[in-house]
């Protein structure tokens, strides 16, 4: 408490009353450890919030292989979403991999006065005759719903001219307060145009369907080759090095799995009601985390065979990792961490530093609302806004033909009143009293817990992960890996020990002195007198 106020003292009323809101001191408040999340940056603050376009199309639609993607807007949005996510894919036989292209309609302030729906007919045609796409999606930017171009109707015109699916998606940028409203645009048309129009033949009882994995750096691969490993198919991963035919036949799974609550919570809840299949969260970051994750799997699908198989393939694959665990658990043992990412790992991965001894003693996410912070329990208590109503919010209808339930209703529901299905209970739970929990932290707070609580690690993004390193601290980013991975899973926990390890034990940023902190870079005068 006493080191977030140290950090809150600085501030001025205003900005104070405001920020003070998005800190929880856990268990040393009277506020039974609420937070104030998904709402406004104040700004001028130097927030590493990304936009509405980045969670569409960057975050949600981006690895889908086969879709190809015309981000229509000036070129600098999609020239920044190109390559940087490290969603990686594999091209089937016969199918189509767009990933490592960007494609832009690349407006001009002439598109701008005079609209731009004829350079995106333009820019279709164009994709249709050097690509064959069966599918085009189209995203748009910030200037193009200011100018109000119809891209709705330019993707019906596509659809009809070229017999391929087009879907038009309104991600401006400024659409919310974060990537979040992106993620939510984004589920809501993947949820009207495409779920549920496959008809591949499942024979596989026990299939599933991977929400909220990305495969950054092969964490979705590592995650499918121990479900496969154990006797699961997994029909569709949302949408991690996935093709349209995989999320077209993901209603026929018998239970959705959920990575990241917060990108794709919306998907996961609408797919039950349509299609009756319940969704369970898990979390493969992690050892214990892994374990426990195939060990409730297990039980739902409550098969003595299957369970029996999962408890064979956790003991094999500890049995191939614990040599380096050990080893790496004696050199990380006793050591602090920091962690600021999106939504979902600034929680997933105090597991996976749990694994190894490491203590996480400040966490928070850009954009997670707050039930990824305090868990679904708060979902009734949370007030919409202007900016959450700004996003439209669909419902769906039980579908006659296509709605199966995998388990009886009594136990289901049975299955929810245990929480295994149906919830997520947050970050919180996980934090220790003492350590801090802190939304939309910024620049100057980054720099200011890192001298009042001084981690040995701070885990975070490409935009704050200089202000820890200058500030002689060792970062690592846990958006990107810093071009490493997969992190997830049994062995991935081996190879995210290994990159740590290396990490504090070449401790070169902090030898590194600030020119500044050496001798006076600025020479001049302050109302006359010497500076
Ligand atoms: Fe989910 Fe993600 Fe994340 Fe996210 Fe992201 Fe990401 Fe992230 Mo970067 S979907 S919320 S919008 S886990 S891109 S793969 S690393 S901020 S913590
Ligand atoms: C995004 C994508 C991002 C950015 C990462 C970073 C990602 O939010 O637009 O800031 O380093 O994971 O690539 O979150």
């Amino acid at each position: 408490m006493k080191e977030m106020n140290r950090v809150l003292d600085h501030y001025n009323s205003k900005v104070y009353k405001n920020r003070k809101e998005h800190m929880v001191a856990v268990g040393n408040n009277d506020n039974n450890n609420e937070i104030l999340a998904n709402v406004r940056t104040i700004p001028g603050i130097i927030t590493q919030r990304g936009c509405c376009y980045a969670g569409c199309k960057g975050v949600v639609l981006g690895p889908i292989k086969d879709a190809f993607i015309i981000t229509h807007g000036p070129i600098g949005c999609a020239y920044y979403s190109w390559g940087t996510r490290r969603h990686k894919a594999k091209k089937g036989e016969g199918e189509d991999n767009y990933l490592q292209y960007c494609f832009s309609t690349d407006l001009q302030e002439s598109d701008i006065v005079f609209g731009g729906e004829k350079k995106l007919k333009q820019s279709i045609e164009e994709a249709m005759d050097l690509f064959h796409p069966h599918t085009i999606f189209i995203c748009s930017t910030c200037p193009v719903g200011l100018i109000g171009d119809d891209i709705h109707a330019v993707a019906k015109w596509a659809e009809k001219e070229y017999g391929i699916k087009c879907i038009a998606f309104s991600c401006e940028g400024y659409k919310g307060v974060s990537q979040s409203a992106g993620h939510h645009i984004a589920n809501n048309q993947l949820m009207k145009y495409v779920i549920g129009e496959g008809d591949r033949e499942i024979t596989n009882k026990y299939s599933l369907n991977l929400l909220g994995e990305y495969n950054i750096g092969g964490d979705g691969w590592e995650v499918e080759r121990l479900l496969k490993r154990i006797g699961y198919e997994v029909i569709s991963t949302f949408t991690g090095g996935s093709s349209m035919d995989d999320l077209k036949n993901s209603h026929q799974a018998n239970l959705s799995l959920v990575q990241c609550h917060r990108s794709i919570n919306y998907i996961a809840e609408l797919i039950e009601t349509k299609y009756g299949i319940p969704w369970m969260k898990i979390n493969f970051i992690g050892v214990e985390g892994t374990i426990k994750s195939l060990r409730d799997i297990a039980k739902y699908f409550n098969d003595p065979a299957l369970t029996a198989r999962t408890e064979a393939v956790i003991a094999d694959e500890l049995d191939f990792i614990e040599q380096d665990i050990e080893y790496y658990k004696s050199k990380l043992k006793g050591k602090t961490a920091a962690i600021y990412v999106g939504g979902s790992r600034a929680h997933h991965y105090q597991f996976l530093l749990n694994d190894f001894g490491v203590r996480t003693i400040l966490a928070g996410y850009e954009f997670g609302h707050r039930e990824e912070y305090e868990g679904r329990e708060v979902l009734p208590f949370i007030k919409p806004d202007a900016d959450s109503k700004n996003i439209e919010s669909i419902t769906v209808e039980p579908d006659p033909k296509k709605y199966h339930l995998y388990l009886s209703e009594e136990d289901i529901n049975k299955l929810k009143e245990e929480k295994l299905i149906g919830y997520y209970g947050g970050m919180v739970k996980d934090m220790k009293n003492g350590t801090y929990m802190v939304d939309d932290l910024n620049h100057f707070e980054t720099e200011e817990f890192l001298k009042i609580l001084k981690p040995d690690i701070f885990f975070s993004g490409i935009k704050d992960k200089f202000v820890a390193q200058k500030a002689g601290v060792l970062s690592r980013q846990l958006h990107s890996y810093d071009y490493s991975g997969p992190y997830s899973c049994f062995r991935g926990a081996v190879n995210f020990a290994r990159d740590i390890a290396m990490g504090i034990y070449t401790p070169a940023w902090s030898y590194v002195k600030a020119p500044w902190k050496a001798a006076p870079i600025l020479e001049g005068t302050v109302g006359g007198e010497e500076a």
